[in-house]
């Protein structure tokens, strides 16, 4: 780096975080606690992040592009909070990025090259979009480079793997079928462990929460099966849903802008796939706007973009697989405050709200049929219900 330009990053990350965010101490505190809440961290793990965050070194990040719309880098940064994109960028050290950069050809690919020499064995690798893999991986080339060449080139060094979006999670929108590319996640092209966060766009919080996890233990947060984050992607989207009451007492819209519809009702028989959809997006929400920004919030089923043969995958007004049919044992609550400061994610915590449906299950049962709800129900069918 330029010696001048060196000396204004130091004299920049010299002065206090809340001067740099823009915020008040208050305020970064109280985002602290909001990331260990969405990380699931017991008490107390706010005050590590609070120091990991002002102390530790940036990591690096070097952030490649392969088959996607750039929609996760998009969320990231318009992210409506006035201040995720500038913790994000405050937090890691952003050394390559094919949108953000302002170089160019060769001068972009040195870029690369030096930032993976200097921190070697150090750097976060972020892979946002699916890999090609047919006919030699020839459908995705950058400077000359296939998609297979440059993240296997990139992850060798790296000191973790962060696969963002669906695209890079599993494959995402570019591997429908018939998937002429032969797209395919990440995970499945290297021989190492590949954090995955899913989602077409994923949530900004669950990519911020997972660096954060990173910089304040030195470890990756545990994941599942499918390489997610448990702290994001154990809980099914319907079990946390603001409009689960309505399902459990058997109220559905039934067409878009019908009276169910326009009074909240469960959105199940539209084709919403949260009942067989793993993400927090209920709870953590988008944007910073107020309540209700997430799918269902907006009127809009869930198209399980997060789970793998379910987004891209099957028909939106398909009616979803249910995981499971009990009750949950507390509902979020309908109305929740959102927006303010480091309020984002508290829903996580204020879904504690008690409230188990007597009876639900038996209501459940009859009411999943085709049928309007002034019909006689129709009983559950396979065809409809799925597992339970
Ligand atoms: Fe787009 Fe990212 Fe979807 Fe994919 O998000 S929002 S197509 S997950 O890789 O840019
Ligand atoms: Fe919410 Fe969809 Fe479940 Fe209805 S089916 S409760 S709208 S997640
Ligand atoms: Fe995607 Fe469904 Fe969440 S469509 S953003 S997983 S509500």
């Amino acid at each position: 780096m330029h010696k001048e330009l060196k000396e204004l990053a130091e004299a920049w990350y010299a002065r206090p975080i809340e001067d740099r965010l823009g915020m008040t101490r208050r305020g970064f505190m109280q985002f602290c606690a909001t990331l260990a809440t969405t990380l699931g961290l017991s008490r107390g793990a706010e005050a590590q992040i609070q120091k990991a965050i002002e102390q530790a070194r940036r990591p690096s990040v070097i952030w490649l592009h392969f088959q996607e719309c750039t929609g996760c880098t998009e969320s990231m940064l318009r992210a409506e909070h006035p201040t995720l994109e500038k913790l994000i960028l405050d937090v890691i050290s952003l050394d390559y990025h094919e949108t953000l950069f302002a170089a160019a050809g060769h001068q972009f690919e040195a870029a690369r090259i030096q930032a993976m020499t200097e921190n070697k064995g150090k750097y976060l690798l972020v892979i946002e979009g699916a890999i090609p893999t047919r006919e030699n991986g020839i459908y995705c080339k950058i400077g000359g480079h296939t998609a297979i060449d440059l993240a296997r080139e990139c992850a060798a060094d790296a000191a973790a793997v962060i696969a963002i979006g669906s695209c890079a999670a599993w494959g995402g929108m570019p591997s429908t079928s018939p998937n002429p590319t032969g797209a395919t996640g990440v995970d499945s092209i290297l021989d190492r462990p590949v954090v995955n966060i899913p989602g077409c766009p994923p949530n900004p919080y669950n990519f911020l929460a997972t660096v954060v996890h990173f910089l304040t233990f030195g470890t990756l947060p545990e994941v599942d099966h499918e390489g997610r984050p448990l702290f994001a992607y154990s809980r099914l989207i319907h079990d946390h849903c603001e409009r689960r009451a309505h399902f459990d007492a058997g109220r559905f819209a039934m067409e878009f802008g019908d009276e169910g519809h326009r009074k909240g009702y469960c959105l199940y028989k539209l084709g919403c796939k949260g009942p067989e959809t793993y993400a927090n997006c209920p709870t953590v929400l988008f944007g910073d706007v107020g309540a209700g920004t997430w799918p269902v919030g907006c009127g809009h089923p869930c198209i399980g973009c997060t789970e793998q043969g379910v987004g891209f995958e099957k028909p939106i007004h398909t009616l979803a697989q249910l995981k499971s049919v009990h009750p949950p044992i507390s509902f979020p609550r309908i109305h929740e405050q959102q927006g303010s400061g480091a309020k984002t994610g508290e829903a996580a915590v204020i879904a504690a709200v008690a409230g188990a449906a007597a009876g639900a299950g038996a209501m459940l049962a009859r009411n999943l049929g085709k049928a309007r709800p002034a019909d006689a129900p129709a009983e559950r069918t396979d065809k409809d219900g799925g597992s339970a």
